[in-house]
């Protein structure tokens, strides 16, 4: 039996841990779910209900999506994907991203909902906590793994990805040259084209679904 993969397509957390399946070739049961409708095995998989959640049998669970990245880096990491993540700048960038900057994405988003401040203060926010670091980074290479990616990357990629739809005429005349370039690359990616396969919601009895696409 597969381990099974409950995800939703669009969820950045979800589209970070596919991405690393996809990379490590590592296939999984994919189990897309409407989260306003949770299947009742994602919860008792794993009763605080967020996806991504990697069930690899009975009792054995991953609950937190960057867990699922290295659990599957952690099988077939053929191009060092791990080991070039492993320095606490690249784990200073990651915890920003999932922290400062996740909150005023959010706020960015539904700035109508946090009227403290406006649209505009919030994307200030955002770019001073992981936009400006990261055009510094990826200014001097393609990538935060270097001439290639690395974990961080990845696991970074998915929330620029929602903060540069936001206002998508404002991204691109932004000066973030080196990170927009960086952006597009993966937004064009194989990876990201295997990742973003449109399943339908999950319903006990449904045919398998394999991840990633093609995976045997
Ligand atoms: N720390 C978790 C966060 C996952 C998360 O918050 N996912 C969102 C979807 S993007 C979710 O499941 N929210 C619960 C809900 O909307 O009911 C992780 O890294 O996997």
């Amino acid at each position: 039996m597969l381990p099974i993969l409950y995800s939703f397509r669009r969820c950045p957390y979800a589209i970070r841990a596919r991405l690393a399946l996809c990379q490590a070739g590592v296939a999984v049961e994919l189990r897309e779910v409407a989260l306003s409708r949770k299947p009742a095995e994602l919860l008792a998989a794993s009763p605080a209900g967020t996806v991504p959640v990697l069930q690899i049998e009975p009792g054995q669970v991953i609950a937190q999506s960057l867990d699922i990245m290295r659990w599957a880096l952690g099988q077939n990491d053929a191009e060092g994907w791990l080991v070039r993540a492993d320095s606490p700048g690249h784990q200073a960038l990651v915890d920003t991203c999932d922290g400062d900057f996740k909150q005023a994405l959010d706020r960015y988003k539904y700035a109508e909902r946090h009227p403290q401040r406006s649209t505009h203060e919030w994307r200030e926010e955002a770019v001073h906590s992981l936009i400006a670091p990261l055009e510094t980074r990826l200014a001097e290479a393609p990538h935060l793994g270097g001439a290639r990616p690395c974990l961080a990357d990845a696991a970074i990629f998915p929330f620029v990805r929602q903060f540069a739809a936001v206002d998508v005429a404002w991204w691109a005349a932004s000066p973030w040259t080196a990170t927009r370039r960086w952006h597009d690359a993966w937004a064009d990616s194989k990876l990201m084209d295997a990742c973003m396969h449109k399943a339908a919601p999950w319903q006990p009895g449904a045919p398998v679904t394999v991840f990633p696409p093609g995976a045997a």
